[in-house]
């Protein structure tokens, strides 16, 4: 491939980066509004009105952008480029008009339009392009890699249809697609010009060069586009602007022409609709692999042309030379899902480069790191070779030769043992052999990390355990973390200004400086303060789950909330049948002590989950039973919202008093939810599980409300699990199962929570519902015996936030770049900025 010969023409006197003062940005409203929108009237929805505010923004995006791209350029910048199948960004505006701190500025231009930004935002729909914790981590990573200034491109897909929208009809789930695009997606810059062909089926050919060397050639592949789609990721306050670049598949041209000249145009029609299909709808499935071969067709998509991406800037810049590569890259890989890039990018240093194996090994094995989220066995991903051979012929060539070189280094360390060469073999043997992504990952990759200290620790000890043992020194431990700008200073400006008023705003860039907060733990006037903020908070959410749910919350009572995707090892089930013990407990007048409670459950089921599906329904049987009895009223009041989403935590997280992190120990890999909530001086219950472990040891085991078996005894409870003993033994727990077994909360639909029944009762039940139940009420009657006390309550409520510095993800990406990536932050001033460039 030649270097790129770019003419490039820079239009003389313009002036880069438009000066952001309050003239010019009401004068480019009004422009975009009535040119570029060609608008006269604010319509209802304000829709373009939000249209032509995001567009105003974006313009002052993109002048930082390019100069944060020229500087990674011309100072030849070592670079991350940060892949992932799913970035859950969520809204925009409110976030790049905090970080380029236009507030002030906003709210006045908007005057003029007599609306405010709070009504704008109400316009801009959420960009959901992740299932939950994975891709709303690589959001807030986004958002501190730019924060911090450092060099990072994230790299996804382009999905015309993100996580389905969920509603609830009669208590069940209902998926509806989410065509996010409609109204148009103010914030993207299509960039057709550095679109790539991607290779897709055809076969491998041998060819001998001049010089009489072998070469293998994927021929006939049918070629896939991929263009690139940006959307700009702007840092705190720092003038950085970095870029998530979305890929949208479409077809090649000469595609449909072969098809046209033959005469078949439904032919070419469904040619083109294939290649469009790869980014048509992001797969719901949070926690399984599903095997399809559209998924993996995504999964290379990506991979392929975002690895393209980054050679072609490199050959523009470089030459062909790559004997430098590894110093300026690192692709960091979000789980396996992208881990086909090791072998895509063997693929293009060796066949389109030339490069010999071992130069191209070299490259590559210094320049992927890979982050593993979930231990459950079912996540792990494994495709089966006969898929690989027909979609990816020259993919699966080289992925053998990775594990035969592999397989004899594994023989070296353990002379003669075929076993340990079956268990570390990337090819895993059967009737249907399977390629395992995650040994490919680990092989591939000079770094794997875990998400929280226990996760890694397990990886070691368990999944990983024989390569732990071979590379000790690739693994490693990064403890996921939040944005504060947006999961405390944006989604809670009630509490960000009281913050502030006490320790000034430098925390909302510098996290860690939320610990000053310690010092005004036992200030009576600042209680009063924290208590009103939470009362404000709590009246948004009330009015949330008013008209999303018709329940009606009181600020009065304890919010007690469990928001995430609903699944067996997270347990909403616990979480539910505490709520039917506080319901007998209330029926049988024993509320000595109860404090008044409002329960929130709110997450997706993936939409082939069953048991996640049915307790949804429990939840939404309950609360219905419960909501309608006068009884209960005063004490307890349950809701399930519909469409968890990350607006929809925005409001939940500042409202709420407990939070629920209740996951069977062993199988959280992190959670990220349970940091969010702990910002905004939330109190948990949870167990000795992924981060919470070290949520409880950064602010102390008194602020914590511990229950549960630990991960260490798992194995041995399971080995003699009983759980209608159980039952037997703790009326408590036989008061839930017999209303439940009564049809108590399904008078009409008999047998319909059986399943659910049966999976509590079931000595194999692997998430030990029953064992932890004892402990859990305990600690909820702990909670209720704080939370009578609310000096106590403030006080450990501001001791959370102020704990909660180190969950920051500028923590997390800070520690990536030291310990991984070794990047260097930017550096761009105000005058760069202004700079005519001619
Ligand atoms: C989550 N994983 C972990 N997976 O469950 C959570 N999986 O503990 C952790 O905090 C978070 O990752 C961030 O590290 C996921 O969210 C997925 O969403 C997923 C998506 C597709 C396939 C498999």
């Amino acid at each position: 491939m030649a270097k790129q010969d770019e003419q490039v023409c820079v239009v003389k006197g313009w002036q880069e980066g438009p000066v952001i003062d309050e003239n010019t940005l009401k004068d480019d409203l009004t422009r975009h509004f009535y040119y570029t929108l060609g608008r006269d009237k604010v319509g209802e929805s304000q829709l373009y009105l939000y249209h032509a505010l995001a567009l105003t923004i974006r313009d002052r995006l993109v002048a930082r952008c390019r100069e944060t791209n020229q500087q990674i350029r011309q100072q030849k910048r070592r670079k991350t480029a940060y892949l992932s199948l799913e970035f859950l960004m969520g809204r925009a505006l409110g976030n790049a008009i905090l970080n380029l701190d236009l507030d002030d500025q906003v709210a006045s231009a908007l005057q003029e339009y007599c609306t405010t930004v709070e009504t704008l935002e109400d316009a801009e729909h959420d960009a959901g392009l992740g299932n939950g914790g994975l891709g709303r981590l690589a959001a807030c990573f986004l958002d501190s890699c730019a924060s911090l200034a450092l060099p990072v491109i994230g790299y996804g897909l382009r999905y015309e249809y993100g996580m389905f929208n969920q509603s609830i009809n009669d208590g069940n789930q209902i998926e509806q697609p989410d065509n996010w695009l409609r109204e148009g997606h103010p914030w993207e810059l299509s960039a057709p010009e550095h679109a790539k062909r991607v290779k897709f089926s055809g076969y491998v050919q041998s060819y001998t060069d001049k010089y009489g060397r072998e070469h293998r050639q994927w021929m006939s592949s049918h070629d896939v586009l991929a263009v690139p789609y940006d959307v700009p990721i702007p840092g705190y306050k720092n003038n950085i602007v970095n870029t998530l670049r979305l890929w949208k598949s479409e077809a090649t041209d000469e595609f449909n022409l072969t098809e046209f000249n033959a005469g078949s145009y439904s032919e070419a029609v469904a040619q083109k609709n294939l290649a469009e299909q790869i980014t048509m709808v992001l797969y719901p499935n949070d926690s399984s692999e599903n095997g399809k071969e559209l998924r993996l067709r995504q999964q290379y998509f990506l991979s392929s042309a975002s690895i393209q991406d980054i050679v072609d800037q490199w050959v523009a810049q470089h030459g062909e030379s790559f004997s430098d590569f590894s110093d300026f890259h690192v692709f960091q890989l979000n789980d396996t899902h992208p881990s086909i890039a090791v072998a895509e990018l063997m693929r293009i240093l060796i066949d389109d480069y030339e490069l010999d194996w071992e130069d191209a090994w070299q490259i590559t094995t210094k320049t992927m790191a890979y982050t593993n989220h979930t231990l459950l066995p079912e996540a792990l991903e494994k495709w089966s070779v006969s898929l690989f051979a027909r979609l990816l012929p020259r993919i699966l060539e080289i992925v053998y030769e990775i594990n035969a070189r592999f397989l004899a280094q594994v023989a070296q360390q353990w002379p003669g043992d075929v076993n340990k060469q079956r268990a570390l073999s990337l090819i895993e043997e059967g009737d249907e052999p399977q390629i395992r992504m995650a040994y490919l990952a680990i092989v591939g990759s000079y770094s794997v990390n875990g998400v929280a200290a226990l996760h890694t620790e397990l990886l070691k000890a368990g999944l990983f355990k024989e390569f732990y043992a071979l590379w000790p020194d690739k693994f490693n431990n990064k403890t996921n973390g939040v944005t504060p700008r947006r999961w405390v200073a944006h989604c809670n400006p009630i509490l960000s200004k009281l913050i502030s008023e006490k320790i000034g705003n430098d925390w909302v860039g510098d996290f860690s400086q939320i610990s000053q907060l310690r010092r005004f733990f036992d200030d009576q006037t600042f209680h009063i303060q924290w208590q009103s903020a939470k009362r404000e908070n709590k009246q948004r959410l009330v009015d949330l789950v008013k008209a999303r749910c018709g329940v009606e919350f009181d600020v009065s009572m304890m919010f007690d909330v469990q928001v995430k995707r609903i699944h067996e090892y997270k347990r909403q089930l616990l979480n539910v049948l505490h709520v039917i013990h506080l319901y007998d407990r209330i029926r049988r007048g024993d509320t000595q002590g109860l404090v008044p409670r409002c329960v929130l459950l709110g997450g997706k089921a993936a939409p082939g989950y069953y048991m996640a599906k049915k307790i949804i329904k429990l939840i939404n049987n309950v609360a219905e039973v419960i909501n309608k009895d006068p009884l209960a009223a005063p004490y307890l009041r349950v809701a399930f919202l519909p469409n968890y989403n990350v607006t929809a935590m925005e409001v939940i997280c500042p409202a709420t008093d407990l939070s629920e992190q209740v996951s069977t120990a062993g199988k959280e890999a992190s959670g990220t939810g349970n940091m969010k909530f702990m910002m905004n001086g939330a109190l948990t219950i949870g167990t000795l599980d992924g981060a919470n472990i070290e949520i409880r040891d950064a602010v102390g085991a008194d602020n914590f409300f511990l229950f549960g078996a630990q991960a260490h005894q798992i194995d041995d409870i399971k080995s003699r699990y009983n759980p209608e003993h159980l039952i037997s033994q703790n009326s408590d727990l036989a008061n839930v199962m017999q209303l439940l077994e009564s049809g108590h909360f399904n008078l009409f639909e008999p047998c319909l929570f059986d399943d659910v029944i049966n999976a509590i009762k079931s000595p194999n039940d692997p998430w030990l519902v029953a064992h932890d139940f004892e402990s859990y009420v305990d600690a909820q009657k702990q909670v209720d015996k704080t939370y009578t006390d609310q000096t106590y309550w403030t006080q450990m409520s501001i001791l959370n936030t102020a704990a909660s510095g180190m969950f920051s993800s500028d923590r997390t990406i800070s520690q990536y770049s030291d310990d991984i990536w070794h990047l260097e932050p930017l550096n761009i001033s105000a005058t760069d900025l202004t700079t005519t460039k001619s």
